[in-house]
């Protein structure tokens, strides 16, 4: 069995890690580390690394008909078994630069730069909307890649054109908008609304624009219970709200405000984060985490 230490580190993100297998393989690796409130928190959520690479592949392999994907494995002997479930041997792509998100809802920066312009990345919504409300179709609001630290830049969709083109603009902007609606719609059979997700795309050598990075997480996307769904106010998120909700408690001592790291959470909030990360796992996939590659 290979080591991690065989391959190259390349890059690190908040919550994931990148290694060079070969010239043509990376291995992506997703870990249990835990941002909220634009901090990575000191304590990690067992199994979430786990949970968020098996829900990547449920949604890849919901997807392949609409577009190709960058997964080689996740069962092989070049995975190191200290990353075993938690790490995809992936195609080395030519990223596009390109933050490619689709929102069917109001929320986060989309509904700060309503709030100051009436538009999102450009786009004209109608007035009268407020936090959280459904927009009139889902739509597709690009971001550029900030550096290290600060928020992806909303773009409009001429921005796009000119970095890419008119053909590739296109492409993507169709592509997320075709892999959102599979995904919401998906989601939604299962009483989970997908109000917003993140795409990266890469070009394989022969120009084929293919499906990257981690998809359709609860990291890259905001998965609401429909159940709970008010318009005029901040949802529940399905996975972090226990960790929100005890961080701006009392009990926590911190204040996000502040410039202070955050506190280790108590063992009953990790617990009960836990158990709401393979809930939306087992939910949306319908297959037990139990079965999932890694486990004891
Ligand atoms: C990438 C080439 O996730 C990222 O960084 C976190 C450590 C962003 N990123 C993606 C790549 C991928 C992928 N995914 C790929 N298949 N080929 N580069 C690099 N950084």
């Amino acid at each position: 069995m290979a080591r991690l230490q065989d391959y190259q580190h390349l890059a690190s993100g908040k919550v994931r890690e990148i290694h060079r297998v070969d010239e043509q393989t990376l291995l992506f690796v997703a870990t249990d580390r835990i941002s909220a409130y634009d901090h990575i928190l000191p304590t990690p959520i067992p199994d979430k690394g786990r949970v968020l690479t098996a829900m990547s592949m449920f949604w890849f392999e919901l997807l392949a008909d609409l577009v190709p994907n960058h997964v080689v494995s996740v069962q092989d002997p070049r995975i190191p078994a200290e990353v075993l479930g938690r790490a995809m041997l992936v195609r080395t792509l030519e990223m596009v630069p390109v933050e490619c998100v689709a929102r069917g809802y109001l929320a986060g920066s989309g509904l700060l730069e309503y709030r100051s312009s009436g538009t999102v990345c450009g786009i004209p919504l109608p007035a009268g909307m407020t936090e959280s409300s459904r927009l009139p179709e889902p739509i597709f609001t690009p971001a550029a890649k900030a550096d290290v630290g600060l928020h992806d830049e909303n773009i409009d969709y001429a921005h796009v054109v000119g970095m890419v083109g008119e053909a590739a603009a296109a492409e993507l902007r169709a592509l997320t908008l075709a892999i959102y609606g599979r995904a919401a719609g998906h989601a939604a059979d299962r009483g989970v609304l997908l109000a917003d997700t993140k795409f990266e795309f890469g070009r394989t050598p022969d120009g084929t624009l293919v499906l990257g990075d981690e998809v359709l997480t609860p990291d890259s996307s905001r998965f609401w219970p429909a159940a709970e769904y008010r318009e005029g106010r901040a949802q529940a998120s399905f996975d972090k709200q226990y960790v929100r909700d005890w961080l701006t408690s009392a009990a926590s001592g911190w204040d996000r405000h502040s410039d202070t790291p955050p506190p280790e959470l108590p063992a009953e909030v990790v617990t009960a984060t836990r158990d709401r990360y393979i809930q939306a796992y087992e939910l949306i996939s319908g297959s037990s985490l139990a079965d999932w590659p890694g486990g004891p």
